[in-house]
């Protein structure tokens, strides 16, 4: 079975976004078609989308898969649900746990359900820039070197707010 290298943009800005995101690893990397390669620095971001919600957490983790991508998203909303997401009709709005599939090997997918490479990606600081921390020369499927999107991409205040632990 082969496998694939995949990133996995994470968001949290409800109940505690830390942990959240600690624990979304941690439940990542028991499954076993996931290995969990690397993970960013955790980010602090200004909300995208409504503005009367808390500041968001974000970072990018790095996984090698056996999983086909539907299978792949059905795990990561499995993982969403666990930490307690409630879906809305509403776009953009508070969420424990966001997990979107950024990235699957070279894969351009353009299904119902899933649209790889995420279609945000190259203009959001908050998946862009913890990405390129952890993989500098990556490049993405149909648009080129992800670093060629870094100075035009909206900034949302992005800090970052816990050093990634090597
Ligand atoms: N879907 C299609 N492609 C993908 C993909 N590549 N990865 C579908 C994950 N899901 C994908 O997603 C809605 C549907 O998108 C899924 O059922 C799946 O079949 P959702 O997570 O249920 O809903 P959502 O996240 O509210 O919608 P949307 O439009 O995907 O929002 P985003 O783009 O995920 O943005 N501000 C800051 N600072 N940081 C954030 O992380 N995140 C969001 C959510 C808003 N504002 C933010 C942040
Ligand atoms: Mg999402």
């Amino acid at each position: 079975m082969s496998v694939v290298t995949c990133f996995v943009g994470i968001g949290s800005n409800l109940n505690e976004p830390s942990r959240r995101i600690a624990e979304s690893i941690t439940a990542l990397d028991n499954i076993s078609a996931v290995a969990l390669e690397c993970v960013s620095s955790l980010y602090q971001t200004d909300p995208m989308g409504p503005a009367d919600q808390p500041v968001y957490l974000n970072a990018v983790a790095q996984l090698s898969t056996s999983l086909a991508p539907l299978a792949l998203l059905d795990t990561l909303q499995g993982v969403e649900n666990e930490q307690g997401r409630v879906r809305t009709n509403e776009r953009w709005t508070a969420r424990t746990l966001d997990l979107d599939l950024l990235l699957y090997g070279d894969q351009q997918i353009d299904h119902e359900r899933l649209t790889v490479p995420h279609p945000g990606m190259t203009v959001r600081s908050f998946v862009l820039v913890p990405l390129l921390e952890i993989a500098p020369d990556i490049n993405i499927p149909g648009k080129g070197p992800a670093a060629d999107y870094r100075a035009t991409c909206e900034d949302f205040g992005i800090q970052c707010v816990e050093k990634r632990h090597d």
